[in-house]
């Protein structure tokens, strides 16, 4: 058995955990925070027998595909004076580690 961590966005944490219980994996979500950006982000732990890590790793795959988007943005260039555009950032992806499970009981 294998434990999954996968570090996914809160805009596809919803998904991700739905398609993966739809295939009978089991889920715990935490939420967690970035220390880089310092920003709200999920970690799904997750038990998998070994021969079915590829397909865990296909379904968070497909549910969390980098993308971007075009949020607005907006600077001071003197006191009192501010201007919005627009810019574009990269979200979505997953981070993964899938770490041997010495043992794995439920009491
Ligand atoms: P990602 O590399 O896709 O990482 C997304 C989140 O996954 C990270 O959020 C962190 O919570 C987790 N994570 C990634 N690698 C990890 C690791 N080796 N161990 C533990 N947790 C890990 P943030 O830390 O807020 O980072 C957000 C994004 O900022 C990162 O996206 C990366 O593109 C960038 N970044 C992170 N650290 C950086 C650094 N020191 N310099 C430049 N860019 C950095």
């Amino acid at each position: 058995m294998k434990l999954i961590l996968a570090i996914v966005s809160n805009d596809d944490s919803s998904s991700v955990s739905s398609a993966l219980t739809k295939e009978n994996f089991q889920v715990t979500k935490l939420a967690t925070t970035g220390g880089f950006l310092r920003a709200g982000n999920t970690t799904l732990i997750m038990g998998v027998e070994d021969d079915k890590v590829e397909h865990c790793i296909e379904i968070i795959g497909s549910e969390c595909k980098k993308r971007t988007e075009i949020v607005p943005s907006s600077a001071s260039y003197d006191i009192g004076r501010y201007a919005s555009f627009p810019i574009e950032v990269q979200v979505g992806g997953a981070t993964l580690f899938v770490i041997d499970v010495e043992q794995f009981h439920k009491l």
